[in-house]
């Protein structure tokens, strides 16, 4: 089992946009294994590859609660096909932003694409935290951040709150 140090707002990895998997090599896959090792460690129900510093098209997650059985699914290359008009809200919380949540509104359903870790090109359609989750992954490939999608007042002050902390531990 490795964990892999997971970065902070305002690192500016993080408004990076990943890129595609070209093969599932076995740098590839250990990557896979080091996120979901470090997601459930945080512990998250999902993670986006360049929270831990790679600039690769991975998503990891597990939206299964405290006691239920695991049920690991890593997303290459997920991409969205369409969106539904009807909206959901959600209060969204991000490892990479700790402790702060705030309701975001997203479509409430996806359609996706993605390739699967046997190398297979699968479509689903998600609902629900699934739906939810895997918009908020995707957004972290193009370096965005669910703060994006609050107001600006709040994320001024989140961001705010964030660089003052890094600028206190730099100088330590
Ligand atoms: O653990 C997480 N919980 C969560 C809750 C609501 C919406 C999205 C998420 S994802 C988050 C982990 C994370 O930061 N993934 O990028
Ligand atoms: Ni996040």
């Amino acid at each position: 089992m490795s964990t892999r140090p997971i970065l902070i707002i305002p690192d500016t990895k993080l408004r990076t946009i990943s890129e595609p998997v070209a093969s599932l090599d076995s740098e590839t896959r250990k990557l896979v294994e080091d996120m979901f090792d470090t997601m459930y460690d945080a512990p998250g129900i999902g993670l986006a590859a360049i929270q831990v510093g790679v600039q690769k098209r991975v998503i990891t997650i597990d939206l299964a609660r405290e006691g239920e059985e695991k049920n690991p699914i890593a997303l290459i290359n997920p991409e969205i096909l369409s969106t539904s008009q009807e909206t959901s809200f959600y209060n969204e919380g991000c490892l990479s932003i700790p402790e702060f949540y705030e309701e975001v509104e997203r479509p409430a359903r996806v359609a996706l694409r993605f390739t699967d870790l046997e190398g297979a090109v699968r479509e689903v359609e998600a609902d629900g935290l699934f739906a939810t989750c895997v918009q908020h992954e995707i957004d972290h490939l193009n370096g965005v951040l669910f703060i994006d999608h609050i107001s600006k007042l709040k994320r001024d002050r989140v961001v705010k709150k964030f660089t003052k902390m890094a600028r206190r531990e730099g100088a330590a």
